[in-house]
């Protein structure tokens, strides 16, 4: 994982299946958290990876509580929020936490956060594991996922 602090983590994902759910705002941000989350998991060994695109970052709850029903091993949401002139941005951040929180917790299929909310396009590309930031949050998260799935494989 890349943030400072964050864990080392070594994942067998090999047999598992994930579905990466991506929105579409912010399509440069976009292309490098899907790309490290493809990355994070092809490095797991993870060969059934499912990838379904949304409109928004609102979009991610519904997309995921709907994929939560199909066996899958785990799911990443991926999206990017940058904050504008309006209430806009608290809805929709705080529609997506909550929402991906709600289909965790609820089918008990672990969904990596990958949904960045930043203040400006700046801060999101500099998260967004592009040639030149400093954080690789697709990966991240998708790591995260898998590796919460095989901590709870004999549960
Ligand atoms: C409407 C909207 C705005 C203003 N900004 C973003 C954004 O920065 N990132 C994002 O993923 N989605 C944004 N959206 C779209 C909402 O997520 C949603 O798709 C629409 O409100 C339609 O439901």
């Amino acid at each position: 994982m890349s943030g400072h602090g964050a864990p080392t983590v070594n994942v067998d994902g090999s047999g598992m299946r994930v579905a990466v759910v991506a929105a579409s705002w912010h399509q440069e941000v976009m292309g490098g958290l899907l790309a490290g989350a493809e990355r994070a998991l092809a490095e797991a060994g993870v060969d059934r990876v499912d990838v379904v695109r949304v409109p928004g970052s609102f979009e991610l709850p519904v997309a995921c509580a709907r994929l939560a029903k199909q066996r899958y091993d785990a799911l990443v949401a991926l999206g990017v929020v940058i904050r504008g002139g309006t209430p806009h941005f608290d809805y929709v951040c705080q529609a997506a936490t909550w929402g991906l929180t709600q289909v965790a917790v609820t089918t008990g299929v672990p969904v990596g956060f990958g949904v960045l909310t930043c203040d400006d396009e700046q801060q999101a590309l500099d998260r967004a594991g592009l040639p030149g930031s400093v954080e690789d949050k697709g990966h991240e998260a998708a790591t995260a996922a898998i590796a919460t799935a095989a901590a709870l494989g004999g549960a």
